[in-house]
């Protein structure tokens, strides 16, 4: 289906809405009912989408979330924000006042973090930002990007001890929660008995099977109490807590964002000791994912560092290789051929050619469950963003196109998609989904001014 010039005006105008809508001034709900913070990875999404639609307002999102950066530069997945819609677990559950590393009141945050995705924010903004805006906002970048820069050093050392190149995660909650790609390692925690709780986000969606089940929302929980004992330390944490994995999406998204860091590193008068480290770190991200490249399944595969087990599961994660940009050909065409075979995009029941979060030919495949079959636009925006850098345009092309398609069909910004039918899932208005459409919106006219 091509998008119209009528209906991509209707999506621009009405994805603006929804970022207006869920706009608190200085930084953008993640969703106005089930996501009423701050959550970092989606506010770089929104700052993508604000870049379309006021560079200033995108800047003040990234630099509202770095506000609340901890002193070892890790950036919290979630600032909590007075007001709004009341959400569980708050920061009572997470009493990050045990750590020395935490923020000072008032700021309240989670103990842990999202994948690395405000570099690529920052750098679309630069590109977006029109001639005469360019002396305040690259002033903003250079005051900004020592944070972003702590931010990727936190990644590449406390989360890397073993200087592996790749990014140790400890919560499902550090992205993709409801993953099948975390149930080995959840299964292992036998006795998990949180104190007692109430969950909130059931009664929010319109179907709450499609929710992660009580029995996973024991485990995140008890593991967040597990974290807050260790007083969010990543020693302690990495000698002791039960749930280590080496992720190689979060990886992969981390040398992007070292990518994008030494791209801006000129417009932000970065030091050569920053565009060393970056370097160095950029290249070690891209051995570790190699060392983690199956070449018989021709997908990447996590490890979860606990149990000395690799995480075989056909996920989009496995296409860490092409969400790195990854220089080896032969990967590419690997990943590539994998990526439009029955077993992702080219399933013969897919409404549209698009990565879903599981494979339908994976036994844990729920086409209605969080994560473990729906459609993310982010996910697929990440992709586009890759492919097109990596000068496969027509395929690029396409994902952009159905993507359109995929939320034009019934015009709202739902969280995720029924990969068969297309139909709109989990929180409604959800702010990441309206910016990725405002930044397909441009792309397929070929840029727009600001
Ligand atoms: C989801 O995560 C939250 C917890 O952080 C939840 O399930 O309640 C995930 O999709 C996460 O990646 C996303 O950042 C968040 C808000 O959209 O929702």
């Amino acid at each position: 289906m091509n998008v119209t010039a009528d209906t991509r005006a209707m999506l621009r105008d009405r994805a603006a809405a929804v970022l207006h809508g869920n706009d608190a001034g200085s930084w953008t709900k993640a969703s106005p009912v089930q996501y009423p913070h701050q959550w970092s990875w989606d506010s770089a999404f929104s700052a993508i989408g604000w870049a379309h639609l006021d560079v200033r307002r995108a800047m003040t999102e990234l630099e509202q979330l770095f506000a609340a950066q901890w002193a070892t530069g890790m950036v919290p997945h979630l600032v909590f924000r007075a007001g709004g819609h009341p959400y569980f677990p708050g920061p009572e559950w997470w009493d990050t006042s045990v750590s020395p590393a935490a923020p000072a009141p008032p700021v309240k945050t989670t103990g842990i973090c999202q994948p690395p995705v405000h570099a690529l924010a920052l750098q679309r903004i630069w590109q977006l930002t029109p001639q005469a805006r360019q002396p305040e906002i690259r002033a903003r970048i250079q005051a900004l990007y020592p944070r972003m820069v702590n931010w990727h050093r936190y990644l590449a050392t406390h989360r890397d001890p073993e200087a592996s190149g790749l990014v140790t995660t400890y919560h499902p909650w550090e992205g993709t929660d409801n993953s099948p790609r975390w149930d080995r390692a959840l299964e292992r925690i036998t006795v998990a008995k949180p104190g007692p709780y109430t969950r909130l986000d059931t009664s929010e969606v319109s179907d709450p099977s499609q929710r992660p089940t009580n029995w996973a929302y024991d485990r995140f929980l008890w593991l967040v109490e597990q974290l807050r004992k260790y007083r969010y330390d990543d020693t302690q944490i990495y000698r002791e807590y039960p749930f280590l994995i080496k992720d190689v999406f979060f990886s992969a998204i981390l040398v992007a964002a070292n990518a994008a860091l030494l791209d801006l590193a000129d417009v932000a008068g970065a030091t050569d000791d920053d565009r060393e480290q970056l370097t160095r770190w950029l290249d070690r991200g891209r051995a570790g994912l190699a060392s983690r490249f199956d070449t018989r399944s021709g997908l990447c595969v996590d490890y979860d560092v606990r149990a000395g087990e690799d995480i075989r599961l056909r996920t989009f994660a496995g296409f860490a290789p092409l969400f790195a940009r990854t220089a080896d050909t032969g990967q590419r065409a690997a990943q590539l051929r994998l990526l439009d075979s029955e077993d992702f995009c080219g399933h013969p029941r897919l409404r549209w050619r698009l990565l879903p979060s599981t494979s339908p030919a994976e036994p844990a495949f729920d086409p209605r469950k969080y994560w473990r079959g729906p459609v993310w636009p982010v996910i697929n925006w990440l992709l586009w963003q890759s492919l097109s850098l990596l000068g496969y345009s027509a395929r690029a092309d396409e994902i952009c196109s159905d993507s359109l398609s995929q939320t034009a069909a019934d015009g709202e910004f739902g969280e995720y998609f029924e990969p068969f039918t297309g139909e709109q899932l989990g929180s409604p208005q959800q702010s990441w989904t309206a910016a990725v459409t405002l930044d397909w919106l441009a792309a397929d006219h070929g840029g727009e001014a600001s």
